[in-house]
């Protein structure tokens, strides 16, 4: 008889068929996806074809170009080849019409990261018509080298990566050869790991119709209910979709709504920090340092780690800490409760993705972290500087003594520009006054407009605010004291390179619910009302 294959580390806990049952809310479920614009128009599939065709066209060219500028031999640059590959929503079919591509260039040896960002641009320029190119921005000293462009109306994120060990690339290569590793930098190792995560958790999962629904949803719900993104110390999306892809191989016959339904219960009950994981890690080799906390202590403090199945196997979920986390085992009870009354028909798939109530009625303290710049360079690095230590300070205020319980993230920042026409007027902006405001229908690209003559008079300051959710004591008595943890997270910040003492500026404020600027609640949100008499 035909071998069975074992899914994942674990036997299934169920190898049931759906049931009419299941496949009567799978509908619904697809229904209510649809409903929120989250499955791409077969025109814009067609598309995105196209410009994946166009990319890997000109890939070709570039490639054969610096063969042809570095004297390599004909042979060699006849057969040299460059393919590209995709990974993030796209590679895994969970994309939706404001989705960008994720797209990895992988060139032979000859080709380097300086000839990527010499080479391909004016190729691509050459071969493309001006008019589909809206936006190119290559970013070469980036963590993970890019170029961000948009081109035909799809964003796309452009990445780069040389292997060592091949003098041609076939169209044919598959990334998944650990093999391939040998020989690369850090760099290009980061660069392949989203296309070769993508690629073996597809491998990993029994159906991968069921586990797009699934994942669809599950993207849906934690961005609605404002726990997506590994910056803000929540689940990003590779480790959701890891998530998701064991729960399909515990359910390898089950639909997508089965395994949404069967997901939160599963997670909320885990046995953390028992990791999640797709296959048995694969040891270390070729000097690669694996995920293992019996022998790393950093591994050890993961919370709730959810483990990539690439090797080198790393841990998805290094930022969670205890108040994020404690607020994703909330969402998932929450999430069980009405998956249960939706089975018994009293609840909708809308209401599981109804959108949370973090400026609302969550919390009646919140800090604002105020990052201003002076001009808008300053500002593009600041903001990223800033958003990268901003999950310190929550955890600064949750380690220490600051007598708060929980300290909850956003998961995004609010861009403001505002006009001052002195220094006073910069001074309340930078603590968070709004009364300067440029209103945002006249900033294009994040930049405030011209002021024709008088400009000279006016400082532009530019500023991202990230808000942070305090949940205090019950019964408190006693007292609120983040100063510590503030400073910490200030000091953090400036002593990066990046920090220009003139140009930036750092605050951390209180804010009462009722103080919440307008912009951050969505129409028809009603905002917290000031008390008419403070309560003692
Ligand atoms: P969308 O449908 O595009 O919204 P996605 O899952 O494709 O969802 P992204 O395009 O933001 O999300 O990310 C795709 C992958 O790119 C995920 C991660 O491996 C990598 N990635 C994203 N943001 C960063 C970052 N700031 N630094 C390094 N890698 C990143
Ligand atoms: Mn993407
Ligand atoms: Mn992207």
């Amino acid at each position: 008889g035909q071998q069975k294959r074992q899914w994942g580390v674990t036997n299934p806990i169920s190898e049931a068929q759906p049931t009419e049952a299941d496949l009567r809310l799978n509908d619904l479920l697809i229904e209510a996806l649809k409903k929120e614009n989250n499955f791409e128009s077969p025109e814009g599939t067609e598309n995105r074809v196209k410009v994946l065709k166009h990319l890997q066209k000109v890939v070709e060219e570039f490639v054969r170009r610096v063969g042809k500028r570095k004297g390599v031999s004909p042979s060699t640059i006849e057969n040299a080849g460059g393919k590209i590959f995709t990974f993030g929503s796209y590679a895994l079919g969970v994309y939706g019409p404001s989705s960008d591509i994720d797209t990895l260039v992988v060139a032979p040896k000859h080709v380097n990261m300086a000839d990527f960002f010499d080479v391909f641009p004016e190729t691509f320029k050459e071969m493309s018509d001006p008019k589909d190119i809206t936006e190119f921005h290559p970013v070469e000293d980036a963590y993970v080298p890019i170029i961000k462009m948009e081109y035909c109306g799809v964003s796309i994120d452009l990445i780069f990566a040389s292997l060592p060990s091949m003098s041609s690339i076939p169209p044919d290569l598959s990334l998944l050869d650990r093999s391939l590793l040998r020989g690369l930098d850090d760099t290009a190792m980061r660069s392949v790991n989203g296309t070769r995560v993508t690629a073996e958790m597809l491998d990993a999962v029994p159906q991968v119709k069921s586990f797009r629904h699934a994942l669809r949803a599950i993207k849906l719900w934690s961005t609605q209910r404002a726990i997506y993104g590994a910056v803000f110390g929540y689940p990003g999306g590779v480790a959701w979709a890891i998530m998701v892809a064991r729960i399909c191989q515990l359910y390898p016959f089950a639909c997508g709504a089965t395994i949404l339904s069967k997901f939160f219960n599963l997670m909320m009950k885990w046995h953390w920090p028992r990791p999640v994981m797709l296959k048995q890690i694969e040891e270390g080799s070729l000097g690669l340092r694996v995920w293992n906390p019996q022998i790393y202590p950093q591994d050890r403090a993961h919370l709730m780690p959810i483990i990539t199945p690439a090797f080198p196997s790393m841990c998805s979920t290094h930022t969670v800490m205890h108040s994020t986390m404690s607020i994703m085992m909330d969402e998932f009870k929450r999430a069980d409760a009405i998956v249960n009354q939706i089975h018994s028909g009293r609840k909708s798939w809308a209401d599981l993705f109804e959108r949370h109530t973090f400026f609302t009625k969550d919390h009646k303290y919140y800090l604002s972290v105020i990052a201003a710049s002076r001009t808008k360079d300053a500002h593009d690095a600041f903001a990223g500087l800033v958003q990268s230590k901003v999950r310190l300070l929550v955890k600064g205020i949750e380690e220490g003594d600051a007598g708060v319980d929980i300290a909850r993230p956003y998961i995004k920042s609010f861009e403001r520009v505002h006009r001052c026409r002195n220094e006073d007027e910069v001074d309340r902006v930078i603590q968070g006054n709004m009364d300067y405001q440029v209103p945002k229908d006249s900033i294009q690209n994040g930049a405030a407009p011209a002021n024709g003559d008088a400009s000279n008079e006016y400082h532009t300051i530019y500023t991202s605010t990230f808000y942070i959710g305090l949940t205090l004591p019950e019964g408190g008595n006693k007292s609120l004291d983040i100063s510590f943890p503030v400073a910490e997270f200030k000091r953090y910040v400036t002593m990066s390179d990046t920090y220009k003492q003139d140009l930036m500026s750092i605050r951390v404020v209180h804010t009462r619910n009722y103080q919440l600027p307008d912009d951050v609640f969505e129409p028809g949100e009603i905002k917290p009302a000031k008390p008419v008499k403070e309560k003692k």
